[in-house]
């Protein structure tokens, strides 16, 4: 094909010079540049997913740039043939979301050494509630930061149909430390009726119009958007400290019962914008803001205080804006496990609070540190009161010592990878990631605590870059779709290390399964889907060390 194109290019002058008809040349030209450009596109796939960089001459850092004439996308298109199945790779040595088909007969030797999943169609645990990240700011001042149709392009690759899919937006209510400056709705002192009340610049030309953007975009694929909202601190006037860092709510009636105004006017003038929330957490990490070196918007609220506010003031003022737990989701929680579990334990014990709140939330900062199995315990304690429980808040580069951003990093990757195979297996119903996207410092953050994203932004280059975190998000986001149900899978070499997890689509035609290995070798593994009448569909494959791999598999 190639000698072609190139016999017919250095053809072209003779052809020219020959004074053929000009109608001749015409398709001829056309021709010409079908040629040269179809082989581009045929050579190389992962051209089409990615483009990519390599940071600090580590080959294995590698993120995929985006700028205003290329960005690759993640196209998958769901297998229609009954046994038809897809293998969707990302690996260390540079793969991005590769998708190849897999073989209905075995290709491998009896006998060698095969690491066996199991997946098991007829155990089924909770319903999967979808993915998605926060509408910081700091990540909306950078997607601003780009040409128009850039910063558009880096929404799309979250909540567009060839993006992550994502279907929730986490939505701070008034500023965070992701913000460039400290307010809230009503900095106006001792306004207890709230007539002054207002939205802050920070809605009206950053949260607003991006929201409305990412709903578009979701509804362009058929998914419907779901907003949470989340309050940093309560204006300093309620504060016992009179600060939006740390400090309690003043501790009278008349401040408990204003702040629950300033709680719900929020949701009326959005709702006035077009944009209707599915939910909200009752305050952000209520814990950990205790903590010495908390240097940030908070509000220090414990489990006493909490129910207090729920039951005495705030769901009472939602229910009289007829948000009830049938339409509106309230959650607790919102903190690291570990820290926040005797606290959302107490509040959800309380059956006052049982008639406004339908779940619970939990942070991943903690994650590595605080074993596992305190997900499970914490769960199984509250798993009677609530509808669900759901991961809120994650980001890595988050520790003071930490380098905040690590461009193309893999393990910080594979620490996505890991965290939300570990919650799914535990009852989490959803993972929401921190701010969609921050600048190549980590911020901006008024408080200075800068962390990492999937997706770092260089406005003075005009690009930005979706890092690993990103297709390792993107190896759940695209195929555990909301309403899908997480089925059992067991694998049963466990010494192998190997972690997975599977779901059933929730029209019941798929199967995914997500493997993760980081070891230092490729792994052959024998994957059996036994559905409910006992059938066993077995595949046999190689999975390639250092990757994140998906199996999408048509009954
Ligand atoms: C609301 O409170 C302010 C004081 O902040 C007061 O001046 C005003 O008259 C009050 N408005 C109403 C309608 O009660
Ligand atoms: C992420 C993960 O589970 N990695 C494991 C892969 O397998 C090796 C052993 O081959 C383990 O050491 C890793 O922990």
């Amino acid at each position: 094909m190639l000698q072609l194109v190139v016999l017919l290019f250095l053809l072209s002058p003779v052809l020219a010079g020959m004074q053929v008809s000009r109608l001749f040349l015409a398709p001829a030209g056309c021709l010409l540049t079908l040629l040269i450009y179809l082989p581009s596109d045929l050579d190389s796939h992962s051209a089409d997913t990615c483009f990519p960089r390599v940071f600090e001459g580590n080959s294995q850092k590698i993120a995929c740039v985006c700028d205003s004439s290329r960005c690759g996308q993640l196209s998958f298109t769901w297998p229609q043939r009954s046994g038809e199945a897809y293998l969707v790779q990302s690996t260390r040595s540079g793969k991005r979301f590769s998708v190849s088909e897999l073989d209905e007969y075995d290709t491998f030797q009896e006998g060698s050494n095969f690491d066996e999943v199991q997946v098991n169609l007829a155990t089924k645990y909770q319903k999967i509630l979808g993915w998605g990240g926060a509408f910081t700011d700091s990540a909306l001042i950078n997607i601003r930061s780009l040409p128009e149709s850039l910063g558009d392009q880096l929404l799309e690759s979250y909540y567009g149909p060839n993006g992550l899919q994502y279907n929730f937006g986490r939505v701070p209510m008034a500023g965070s430390d992701f913000s460039t400056r400290v307010y809230s709705y009503n900095d106006n002192p001792d306004n207890l009726n709230q007539t002054l009340w207002q939205l802050a610049e920070e809605d009206l030309t950053l949260k607003i119009p991006y929201l409305k953007k990412a709903s578009e975009l979701s509804q362009g694929g058929k998914i419907k958007l779901k907003l949470i909202g989340t309050p940093w601190s309560p204006p300093a006037w309620m504060k016992t400290n009179q600060n939006a860092v740390r400090g309690k709510l003043i501790d009278d009636d008349r401040v408990y019962q204003s702040y629950a105004e300033y709680w719900v006017k929020f949701f009326d003038v959005y709702e006035h914008y077009g944009l209707n929330f599915w939910g909200a957490s009752v305050q952000n990490e209520p814990v950990a803001s205790n903590l010495f070196f908390y240097t940030f918007n908070s509000l220090q609220l414990s489990a006493k205080e909490a129910i207090k506010f729920i039951t005495g003031y705030l769901g009472p003022a939602l229910e009289r804006r007829g948000k009830t737990k049938k339409n509106f989701k309230l959650m607790v929680g919102d903190d690291s496990l570990g820290l926040v579990n005797s606290h959302a334990v107490s509040v959800l014990r309380d059956e006052q609070v049982q008639k406004y709140v339908s779940g619970l939330a939990i942070h991943w900062y903690t994650s590595g540190v605080v074993p596992y199995a305190a997900l499970s315990n914490l769960y199984e304690k509250v798993a009677n009161k609530i509808e669900f429980m759901m991961m809120t808040e994650a980001c890595t580069g988050a520790p003071p010592a930490w380098r905040h951003v690590d461009p193309g990093s893999w393990d910080r990757g594979v620490s996505y990878a890991k965290d939300i195979v570990e919650d799914l297996l535990r009852h989490t119903g959803a993972w929401i990631d921190w701010n969609l996207a921050l600048d190549m410092q980590g911020g901006p953050n008024w408080a200075k605590n800068y962390v990492d994203s999937p997706i770092l932004v260089d406005s003075q280059k005009g690009e930005f870059y979706k890092q690993p975190m990103y297709y390792s998000l993107a190896h759940f986001s695209r195929f555990f779709r909301p309403n899908s149900v997480r089925v059992d899978a067991d694998v049963r070499a466990k010494k192998s290390g190997l972690k997975s997890i599977a779901a059933l689509t929730k029209d019941s035609k798929y199967v995914v399964v997500y493997l993760l290995n980081d070891s230092n070798r490729d792994r052959k593994i024998s994957l059996g889907v036994i559905d409910e009448s006992g059938e066993n569909q077995q595949r046999k494959f190689v999975i390639e060390s250092h990757s994140f791999n998906t199996i999408v598999l048509k009954r």
